[in-house]
């Protein structure tokens, strides 16, 4: 077991990784025990305030999370070249210091994997090769999982929105060619730059996704935009799942859920390691408002297009943008 202790040097090529002042203001987060009765209400009411919330007796086994955990700090910690060699992100991938392919970069090292099988490439087993199995089993045992609690949270939304069939939503993610992935981010500590001022992990951004569920250690750094703009900070919590509403969901919605803006920040004496699924529909699934919610088509404020189209289209954006504005009516 290594433990990541110590800084880890990510590649120095990069310039100019942007710095924030920390937040301080922290405001209670909706936290949603899954096994309440009126949990689906619940999820609803903080789908509309704030596009996030906590779950809590969520039933994935604590002792898969830390397994992953460890596994992924484990490659972490492996020399830059072995990482390297899983490499380059194309989506998918080991990743260091850029996000995507327009420039953006941040205090951060990752890998995106693909979560469905079907689609799996090539490139998922170049990914693995530096590892052992065991970090191959415990990350689709762990995907597997999620997939579940997504699905759970999505079918008690359609049941607190009332949208028929219940699993109108959670079939895009439990479909065998749902475009969804897994993440594992390690944000090393990071010096502060000038006074109080902290580098960006991951700047800020809406998920292009339908749902993401983050499970993150016990390092801060996490924080979500409320609707006037104001900056937020998340206590971490290692045992529960941080969900936020992405922007699939929000056009299915006609806006009823907002797409939350989050970011974080790399921390001056801990490491983060976080693992977020983002729930995805097929390529080929047509995103509209929901004939159930929104009946009238002169009532949507979204023009319908296909995942694949959504999806090609981010990857032209940098990742700050409102990616969402090309898709709306008039
Ligand atoms: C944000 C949410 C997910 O992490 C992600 C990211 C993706 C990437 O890192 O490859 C993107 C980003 C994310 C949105 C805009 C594009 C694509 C980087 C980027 C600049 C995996 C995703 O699906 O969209």
């Amino acid at each position: 077991m290594v433990l990541l202790s110590q800084p880890v040097a990510l590649d120095n090529h990069i310039s100019a990784i942007p710095t924030y002042k920390p937040v301080l203001t922290s405001q209670p987060i909706p936290v949603v025990d899954l096994t309440d009765p009126e949990a689906k209400t619940l999820i609803v009411k903080a789908c509309e305030e704030f596009g996030f919330f906590k779950v809590v007796n969520h039933g994935v086994r604590p002792g898969l999370m830390t397994r992953l955990e460890q596994e992924a700090i484990d490659f972490f910690a492996l020399p830059q070249t072995l990482k390297s060699q899983s490499g380059p992100p194309e989506p998918y991938g080991y990743g260091s210091k850029r996000i995507g392919p327009n420039g953006d970069v941040g205090w951060i090292e990752y890998i995106l994997l693909n979560a469905n099988p079907q689609l799996s490439s090539p490139k998922t087993s170049t990914i693995f090769r530096q590892t052992s199995q065991n970090f191959r089993k415990a990350v689709e045992e762990y995907m597997h999982e999620l997939k579940e609690v997504s699905c759970k949270v999505l079918e008690m939304v359609a049941e607190g929105l009332g949208i028929e069939p219940r699993d109108t939503l959670s079939k895009m993610v439990r479909d065998e060619k749902s475009d969804s992935c897994l993440r594992l981010n390690h944000y090393p500590t990071a010096e502060e730059e000038e006074e109080n001022m902290v580098k960006v992990g991951f700047g800020e951004h809406t998920d292009p996704q339908i749902i993401s569920v983050l499970r993150s250690n016990d390092t801060a750094g996490l924080q979500i935009c409320m609707k006037d703009g104001s900056w937020v900070a998340v206590p971490p919590d290692h045992s529960s799942f941080f969900i936020n509403v992405g922007d699939a969901f929000q056009v299915m919605t006609n806006g009823r859920f907002k797409s939350v803006k989050h970011r974080v920040l790399a921390d001056t004496r801990r490491s983060r390691v976080s693992m977020i699924y983002f729930g995805g529909p097929p390529l080929s699934e047509k995103i509209a408002p929901l004939s159930s919610l929104v009946p009238k088509q002169e009532d949507w404020l979204y023009k319908e297009f296909t995942w694949s189209q959504y999806k090609s289209s981010a990857y032209k954006s940098k990742l700050g943008d409102y990616r969402l504005g090309l898709f709306e009516k008039q």
